[in-house]
């Protein structure tokens, strides 16, 4: 039988790319808040509660909404979370093109990979547009965009993850039907809003999300520089990498044969 054809492959960002949420967005977040004089932090626990509601402003406005001293009028406290939002993402742009976040391990091997073979890339993200750059910027290059078909962000879409649209939008844009595509997702959110356009989806675990079900997806496993302790395992060995595990890792083929078993 022959395998199914794979002919785009949509990669989520933060979380997936990379680890982007504890040591960049977070950092960003309370940097933000000390750039206004105030006293909010979010630390590593409580940004893991806030980090289920995806998308940054709404990630501010769920906090504002619960602190007695944010602001009571709601014109006010809207004014003030797109102002911290700003802030934190001009701090997160600086602390990634200072260095602090790159790509995660095996990642830009298969970036390389599915270009070499013609298969088209997306990003489908709920974060913003800058946020994307400055991160891409920095680990792919100045040219970073032309590698991908499309780029769908935050801005793109009227619903973030959980909600399918940002899936729909990639689709439309690279003109391929969702069964010949193949998300790569980390939390949730994003397994829900893949699944809900159709699309197959793979699971990196990360930082925030090591053991949340995440029900539908093809395969699970803890990154695509190793191919071992993914579920279902791969067929075979992996090339050796220069950032791969002991067991190779993930490749095309895998994402085919794992596409071919469902
Ligand atoms: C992750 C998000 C984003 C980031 C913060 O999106 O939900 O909100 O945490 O970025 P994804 P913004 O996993 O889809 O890449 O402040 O720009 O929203």
């Amino acid at each position: 039988m022959e395998p199914p054809a794979l002919s785009a492959l949509l990669w989520d960002v933060d979380g997936t790319l990379a680890e982007t949420e504890r040591d960049g967005h977070r950092v960003a977040f309370d940097e933000a808040f000390a750039s206004l004089g105030l006293p909010w932090r979010w630390d590593v626990a409580h940004y893991g509660v806030l980090l289920r509601i995806t998308g940054g402003l709404e990630r501010l406005r769920a906090d504002l909404d619960g602190r007695p001293d944010a602001p009571a009028d709601p014109a006010e406290r809207e004014a003030l979370a797109r102002e911290l939002h700003r802030r934190k993402n001009a701090a997160y742009a600086r602390r990634v093109a200072a260095g602090a976040i790159g790509l995660r391990p095996g990642v830009r091997a298969l970036i390389d990979e599915a270009e070499a073979l013609g298969v088209r890339q997306a990003i489908v993200t709920t974060t913003s547009r800058d946020n994307v750059d400055a991160l891409l910027r920095r680990a792919l290059g100045t040219g970073w965009r032309q590698r991908f078909a499309a780029v769908v962000c935050g801005e793109d879409v009227t619903a973030k993850k959980p909600d399918p649209e940002a899936y729909r939008l990639a689709l439309s844009a690279l003109g391929v039907p969702p069964v010949a595509a193949v998300a790569i997702e980390d939390a949730p959110a994003g397994v829900v809003a893949a699944c809900g356009a159709g699309v197959p989806v793979i699971v990196t675990r990360s930082t925030y999300f090591p053991d949340d079900p995440v029900a539908g997806a093809l395969a699970v496993g803890p990154g695509l520089h190793d191919r071992t302790c993914w579920v279902p395992r791969p067929v075979a060995d992996g090339p050796q990498d220069r950032d791969a595990g002991i067991g190779g890792r993930v490749t095309l083929d895998d994402l085919v044969h794992w596409l071919a078993a469902a």
